[in-house]
Order: structure tokens, then C-alpha cells, then sequence
């Protein structure tokens, strides 16, 4: 699962990624700078994965992750292969979720390749070129199944239906992500589309360090438009985040943060966000050698998480011992939560819990 960094070119995509990640992407004042995608794999920042190592005292510890691709800006006529087009939206294709970045500070230094600061106008060239290009992408599903809807065939007949109604929506400037379908309809016939506007996003308003804490009007503007979307807006500063990554000293950080008025950095909140946004949650393995945090869909079996650590794991399933995060919190240790009746013994039905802290028994 990986959620790409999306946005006009210039806007601090870059930037941003070099604040998440510890892979370097080059950043600079002019548009077009990122071409190829930069992939980091990034930490997700867990506060119970710290408790859990002060109860249990281990050898390692090791977070979850997740994915974060930095993709080349987008310009009007990107859909047409204007800029970096094509290749652009391929890349935007592939990833699971998208980060939007909009530019919002002033700074006459740093080139704005529409010549004025409007997050608002930015978000909507976006939008238009992510919607032309899934509209081609109906066109041809249309064009293909015409012939079998139109001779009578009942499954192309409902596909068809679908299909122009998602076109319908996209000639209209709406987002296939606004739309509401059926269970059936959207698992046979929108979520195997793979279309760009049917992901989910998350807004990132990039401001100047003044606004770090309480935004600034572009940012109302931005939640203004937005507000139908049911989608996260982000207030970031970019610029300041990326230097905040720079520092290895911890005390350093805390410093710099309090001097901006934050208590976390803002890429800790962001990296979070886009967990939820890939609907990604997390169970915990806690034993002496390795306390770890595992990544799972949200609505996985306990077979499934099992079967995140070692397919054999899956595949030989007999139960899962299980203890809720607060549990083993509140009474310290596996041995006093079992000893206080507190440990579930789970089967194959059973559906994850996040912060679940799960031991698995298996033959294989
Ligand atoms: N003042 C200020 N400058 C910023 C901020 N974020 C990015 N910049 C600057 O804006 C310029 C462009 O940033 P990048 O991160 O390279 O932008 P990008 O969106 O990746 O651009 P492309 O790869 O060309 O699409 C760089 O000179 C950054 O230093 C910010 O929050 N404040
Ligand atoms: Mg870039």
C-alpha cells in the first residue's frame, strides 16, 4: 500500500517528501525539478509502541511502515500529455491513496507556474486533468463493452449503467470518490477501474512557518471548497518540516517544535493520516526478543494477520491468544493480564481489533 504525493509543479511536494523520509529527493526553485518518482519507506510514529517497549523491555523494536511516492508536478493539458503528462499519471495510477499538496504561502522568491498564489484554482487544474484522464479511461471501457450491452448481454447492460453514470459525474466536474454505489456495483465494476479520481485523498495546505499552527485565509478558502469531500485537510509547513527531519538530535527537535508553537512534528500527524487514508490499521507481536507494530487491512481475520509475519503462519492457523492494547497497559504484562482471566482465546472468524496484541499458535 503506498499513498503518492500529488500537485502542481513547485509547490513543495519534494519537500515535503524529504520531511517524511529519510530518502533524499532533489528539491529546488523551479518546475519540473522531480521527474522520476522518489519512493521512501517511512515510519509510522506509534505512542503505544514506546509503552509497550518500556513494559516489555526488548531487544529491537520495530514500527510499522508505510509507502509514500513523490511524483513530478502536473500542469494544465497534463491529460494531454502537457509537462510530464502521461508518464505523471501512471505513476499517480499506481498508488493507493493521494497526499495533495496545495501551495499555500506568499514568498515572490519561489515561482508559481500559474504566476499567482490560489490553492483553490491549483486544486481544481488538478482535479480537471485527473478527471479528463479517467474519463478516457470510461470512453475505452464503453467503447468495449458496447457491442455485448447493446445485443442484450444483462452483465455489460449493468456495467454500461454504471459507466455512464461515472461519466455523467466526471463531465460535470465531480470526483468518482463523491460518488455513491452499490456494494456489488462498486467491487465489480469502479474498484477493479483503478481510476485516479476514485482514490482517496488528503488535502496539505503548505504554509509559511506563521501559519504553521493556525493556518492562514488560503487555507479557509481551501476547507471552504472542500467541504463536501469528507477528505482531511492538513495545514503543513513544509519548508520548516523538511529542516525539522534535518536534525538528528532529539532535543534539537523538541526545541525547534516548541519555537514554532507544536508539540509533534507535523509530518508525524501526516504519516498517521495517511495510514487511516490506505484504511490501514495496526496489531502488535510484544515478546522479549522483538516488540513490533503490523500493518493490516482494516477488517482482516485473525488468519490474515497471522499470515502478514509468515504465510506458514496462515496456512497452519489454529487460534490466536489476544490481548487488547489497554489491557496489557493497564495490568503491565502478559503473565498478570492471564493471571487476571483478561487473555481471549480467538479462532478463525475472528476480526482484528487495532492495537490487538496477538500471539499465534499453528502447526505447519
Ligand atoms: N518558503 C518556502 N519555500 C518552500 C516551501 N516548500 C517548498 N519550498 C521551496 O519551493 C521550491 C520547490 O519545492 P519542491 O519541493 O522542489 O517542489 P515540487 O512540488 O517537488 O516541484 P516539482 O518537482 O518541480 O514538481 C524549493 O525551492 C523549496 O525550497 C515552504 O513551505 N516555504
Ligand atoms: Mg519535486
Amino acid at each position: 500500500m503506498k499513498a503518492g504525493i500529488v500537485g502542481l509543479p513547485n509547490v513543495g511536494k519534494s519537500t515535503l517528501f524529504n520531511s517524511l523520509s529519510n530518502a533524499k529527493a532533489q528539491s529546488a526553485n523551479f518546475p519540473f525539478c522531480t521527474i522520476e518518482p522518489n519512493l521512501g519507506v517511512v515510519n509510522v510514529p506509534d505512542p503505544r509502541l514506546q509503552k509497550l517497549e518500556t513494559l516489555v523491555k526488548p531487544m529491537r523494536v520495530q514500527p510499522a511502515t508505510v509507502e509514500i511516492v513523490d511524483i513530478a508536478g502536473l500542469v494544465k493539458g497534463a491529460s494531454k500529455g502537457e509537462g510530464l503528462g502521461n508518464q505523471f499519471l501512471a505513476n499517480i495510477r499506481e498508488t493507493d491513496a493521494v497526499l495533495h499538496v496545495l501551495r499555500c504561502f506568499d514568498n515572490d522568491n519561489i515561482a508559481h507556474v500559474d504566476g499567482s498564489i490560489d490553492p483553490v484554482r491549483d486544486k481544481e487544474t488538478v482535479d480537471i486533468e485527473l478527471q479528463i484522464k479517467d474519463l478516457e479511461t470510461v470512453d475505452k471501457k464503453l467503447e468495449k463493452i458496447k457491442r455485448a450491452a447493446g445485443s442484450g448481454d444483462k452483465e455489460a447492460q449493468k456495467e454500461e449503467a454504471v459507466l455512464i453514470k461515472i461519466k455523467q459525474n466526471l463531465e460535470a466536474g465531480i470526483s468518482i470518490r463523491s460518488l455513491e454505489f452499490s456494494e456489488d456495483d462498486y467491487n465489480h465494476y469502479v474498484k477493479p477501474g483503478q481510476f485516479i479520481t476514485e482514490k482517496p485523498v488528503m488535502y496539505i495546505c503548505n504554509v509559511d512557518e506563521a501559519s504553521a499552527v493556525s493556518g492562514n485565509p488560503y487555507v479557509e478558502q481551501v476547507k471552504e471548497v472542500v467541504k463536501d469531500e469528507n477528505a482531511e485537510v492538513l495545514v503543513l509547513a513544509v519548508g520548516i518540516e523538511a529542516d525539522i527531519n534535518e536534525l538528528d538530535d532529539f532535543e534539537e527537535r523538541q526545541m525547534f517544535l516548541q519555537d514554532i508553537g507544536l508539540d509533534e512534528p507535523g509530518s508525524s500527524k501526516l504519516i498517521r493520516a495517511a495510514y487511516k487514508l490506505l484504511k490501514q490499521q495496526t496489531f502488535f507481536t510484544a515478546g522479549v526478543k522483538e516488540v513490533r507494530a503490523w500493518t493490516i487491512d482494516i477488517g482482516a481475520t485473525a488468519p490474515q494477520a497471522a499470515g502478514v509475519i509468515h504465510t506458514d503462519f496462515e496456512k497452519g492457523f489454529i487460534r490466536a491468544e489476544v490481548i487488547s492494547y489497554d489491557d496489557y497497559v493497564h495490568y503491565g504484562s502478559e503473565a498478570k493480564v492471564k493471571e487476571a482471566g483478561k487473555m481471549r482465546i480467538e479462532g478463525k472468524n475472528y476480526i482484528v481489533k487495532d492495537g490487538d496484541v496477538m500471539h499465534f499458535l499453528f502447526n505447519v
